[in-house]
């Protein structure tokens, strides 16, 4: 199991990557019929499974930061929207511990710009400060372990620093639609695999999970 920081230079907390790769009982809940038939309601197509972590969020009082306002979207190498994160709540979560908020309907905005670890410190507020007037802020909200929350990848969305004292854990899983295609862009994901550029998304590590 890969272990990294989730920041290179804004110390956030630990990241699991790919969990399901290596654990069995974490795959049978990310590959399962359910959780693929709830995203393939709502990307409006079959979905493949694309990646997951499990990310403890360290309190602020341990170097914990928070997570500025972006969209995951950019930072990925699909030619089409709707893809998803489906992150589920591993302990009990109150808004003090850094529970997501989202610009409601951000989506429609489209491709605002990659923001997040950005080198230079420019936020996406900072360059597009209207999409607080434009779109509504969710409250902050507290969820039990096992509740879950469903964003599409361009939806902008932010989580405060966690002011708690415990760590903030959080299981995530990403999805994409069937019929998304690989632009070449760099990531981490996708850059060892040799995806060929303008075909679907098909590598075993990219499944087409069955609904039912
Ligand atoms: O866990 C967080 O604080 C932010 C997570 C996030 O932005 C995401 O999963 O897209």
């Amino acid at each position: 199991m890969e272990i990294e920081h989730a920041s290179s230079h804004q110390d956030r907390g630990t990241r699991w990557d790919e969990v399901s790769s290596t654990c069995p009982q974490i795959k049978a809940l990310s590959h399962s019929p359910q959780l693929a038939s709830i995203a393939s309601q709502l990307v409006g197509e079959e979905v493949r499974f694309y990646s997951d972590h499990v990310f403890a969020k360290n309190p602020e009082s341990e170097a914990g930061g928070d997570t500025p306002w972006h969209q995951d979207f950019p930072h990925h190498p699909l030619d089409r929207q709707g893809a998803l994160n489906i992150w589920i709540a591993l302990v009990d979560l109150t808004p003090e511990m850094g529970t997501m908020q989202f610009l409601s309907r951000s989506h429609r905005a489209g491709m605002l710009g990659r923001y997040f670890n950005r080198r230079d410190n420019v936020t996406l507020l900072d360059e597009h400060p209207w999409v607080l007037d434009e779109f509504e802020m969710s409250p902050p909200i507290a969820l039990k372990a096992g509740d879950a929350t469903v964003h599409d990848m361009n939806v902008i969305h932010a989580a405060p620093a966690n002011s708690s004292n415990v760590p903030r854990w959080v299981y995530s899983t990403l999805w994409l639609p069937v019929s998304a295609r690989y632009t070449g862009a760099s990531n981490h994901r996708t850059d060892p695999l040799r995806l060929t550029l303008d075909m679907p998304m098909e590598h075993p590590k990219f499944p087409v999970i069955p609904t039912r």
